[in-house]
């Protein structure tokens, strides 16, 4: 009975055709690897381990935090914070820039990560996941500042995710494409699973939060009835809908099946100042890496997120993203 392929296998071989690479980056993803392992552990368990609800605090969002983004959250740091391959990290469960403590080793790396996406939805046993960015630390730097964060999502060396479901699966493209993982509980180690990754052109499956409908802007409005309308409408084929409201399920449904996800500014988050509901930093642009990777497309509606300037760290963006032809169609409906 064959092993197969493990994450680690597969970050030394690429680390074999990077020039240079000194090993830091097979380390790192070593490291964020162990993390996802960790999580994946402690979200089997649940009840059992008494980690499900409410933590009784906020996070920078003003959301209440459960008591498994701050577990998930202290994870992912002890994970990442003594093998020196970062310089520094950020978190949606975390104000600032997390800097390493005196002393500590720094690398050439910044993770931005997103450490338990959707984790409402383990109160109720529904998939939940962790989604990372990988960024070059500016050289020299020992404490990386918000400012140091701010790089546009094409800067990106690396995403990926974790979803935490009937199996644990890691998802990563280092920009040579999307590969999928499935954690082996027994053997302790993740198994390529998938190799080359690619999203469905066209799709008749769309997932949007439509309890919000009566806030969307006319494009938003026009694509979602079209497809309602079904073979009798302007698009001549019925379609079906699908909201997890966790998205690392629905961006992982999308890399498998095909299908479009859109959480668009409304005028309820412009109302309450805000660009969007998801995070540029840790949510919106490890996701558009993967989607544009295997051949998906991914915009706010009216630019790709990718090319955003980030201005700030818990920056916030309108999200269409999925097979190509479905967001261009979008775009080009709010183009109009
Ligand atoms: P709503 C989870 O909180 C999250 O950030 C995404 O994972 C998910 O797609 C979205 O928010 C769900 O939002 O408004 O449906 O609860």
């Amino acid at each position: 009975m064959h092993i197969g392929k493990t994450l680690t296998n597969y970050i030394i071989e690429t680390q074999r055709g990077i020039e240079g690479a000194t090993g830091e980056f097979t380390g790192l993803l070593n490291d964020i690897a162990t993390a996802c392992k960790k999580i994946a552990s402690l979200v089997d368990k649940g009840d059992l381990i008494g980690v499900l609800g409410a933590a009784g605090s906020e996070n920078v969002q003003g959301e209440e935090q459960k008591k498994m983004d701050i577990i998930t959250n202290e994870v992912f740091i002890e994970a990442l914070e003594n093998n020196g391959h970062v310089a520094g990290l950020a978190s949606e469960e975390m104000e600032d820039v997390y800097n390493l403590a005196a002393g500590k080793p720094r690398g050439g790396y910044m993770v931005t990560f997103d450490p338990l996406d959707g984790s409402s939805n383990m109160d109720v046993n529904v998939s939940v996941g962790t989604i990372f960015s990988i960024l070059k630390a500016p050289k020299g730097v020992e404490n990386p500042s918000a400012e140091d964060f701010m790089q546009p999502g094409t800067t990106q060396v690396a995403a990926g995710y974790c979803l935490y479901g009937p199996s644990s699966i890691m998802v990563i493209t280092t920009g040579q494409g999307v590969k999928m993982f499935t954690l082996d509980r027994d053997m302790g180690e993740f198994i390529m699973t998938r190799d080359d990754v690619k999203i469905p052109e066209d799709t008749q499956e769309f997932a949007i939060n439509a309890s919000n409908s009566r806030h969307w802007e006319a494009p938003v409005k026009r694509y979602i009835d079209e497809c309602l309308a079904g073979k009798e409408g302007a698009r001549g084929k019925d379609f079906n809908m699908r909201w997890v409201a966790s998205m690392v399920a629905e961006v992982h449904r999308i890399l498998t099946r095909g299908g479009i996800f859109m959480y668009p500014i409304d005028e309820k988050t412009r109302k309450a100042g805000k660009e969007g509901k998801l995070r540029l930093m840790y949510e919106a642009n490890p996701m558009s890496f993967i989607v544009e990777q295997a051949g998906g497309a991914s915009t706010t509606g009216r630019e790709r997120i990718l090319d955003i300037q980030p201005k700030e760290l818990h920056q916030r963006v309108p999200v269409v993203l999925g097979s190509k032809n479905e967001v261009e169609l979008v775009t080009r409906y709010h183009s109009e």
